[in-house]
């Protein structure tokens, strides 16, 4: 029987390459999202391959969370795996210039809004005494950069929950693990730096970043273990990103 995979922040980027890769390999999925008309769209594309349903909510919006999980049908309620990984950087300030929207969305989003679609469905899977979270979280959660200050804080929250949940539901064999990437090259600087083009672009330029597919194809990997094996934390690379400062650029 297929299993049934959550993925939010299924709309661009790295969310989108692992509803690609995961329904290219017999998962159902349910694809989560603001954007309804990019999710319907993938919807389109994925249906060729497996069963698709979408989900459009603000994760940090706790009663569409649960309000949209709890109105799954029958065919999608029982949810195998959940892939934690909306989120977004948004501004690049010291702490003395930050911006408290900004702040207020870092937390509210990476943090508090993978807090509530976890509580939304891991009861259903202490009830399956089954399942695997993926939490996205970043090189940014293991150290700290430049004017990176509450964007790393709101991923080292993430890497601290990813370990807090595997200890907390460890009784209930449901597996945990987190996955860090370093520098990916999707829309996560258009939105850090708002619709800043060529601010983005800049970013990526002078190394081969890693693509969307290459962290897609690792989650693949991960949730494909046998069920005895958890990989619990991964930092994944570009080859020419030695830490979050270090990197060598031509
Ligand atoms: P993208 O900007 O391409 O994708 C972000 C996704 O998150 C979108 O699908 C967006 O959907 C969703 N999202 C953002 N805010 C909300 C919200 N309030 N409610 C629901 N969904 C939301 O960036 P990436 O694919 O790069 O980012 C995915 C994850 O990877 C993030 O957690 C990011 O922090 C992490 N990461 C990224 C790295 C990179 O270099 N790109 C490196 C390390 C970690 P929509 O706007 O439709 O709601
Ligand atoms: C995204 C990578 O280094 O821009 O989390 O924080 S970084």
């Amino acid at each position: 029987m297929s299993k049934i995979a959550l993925v939010t922040g299924a709309s661009s980027g790295i969310g989108k390459a692992t509803a690609q890769i995961l329904a290219k390999n017999n998962y159902k999925i349910i694809l989560c999202g603001r954007r309804e008309d990019r999710l319907l769209e993938l919807k389109k594309e994925l249906s060729a391959f497996t069963e698709v349903y979408t989900l459009s909510f603000d994760v940090r919006d706790k009663k569409a969370v649960f309000d949209s999980i709890n109105s799954l049908p029958e065919a999608f309620s029982k949810i195998d795996v959940l892939i934690n990984n909306a989120g977004n950087a948004h501004g690049l300030d010291s702490i003395q210039n930050g911006d408290l929207d900004d702040w207020d969305a870092m937390i509210d989003i990476n943090v508090k809004g993978l807090l509530y679609v976890s509580k939304a469905i891991i009861p259903k899977m202490i009830a399956q005494k089954s399942g695997h979270i993926i939490n996205i979280g970043s090189i940014a959660g293991k150290e700290v950069y430049p004017n990176g200050n509450v964007y790393c804080a709101s991923k080292h929250a993430v890497d601290a929950l990813n370990q807090a949940m595997r200890i907390d539901l460890n009784p209930f064999g449901i597996r945990v693990g987190g996955i860090h990437p370093g520098a990916v090259e999707t829309e996560f600087s258009e939105v850090r730096f708002k619709g800043d083009s060529e601010r983005a672009a800049n970013v990526y330029k002078g190394f081969e970043p890693l693509r969307a597919e290459d962290i897609a194809d690792i989650i693949h990997f991960v949730v494909s273990r046998p069920y005895h094996v958890n990989i619990a934390d991964l930092i994944v690379l570009p080859t020419a990103q030695a830490s979050a400062t270090v990197m060598n650029k031509s």
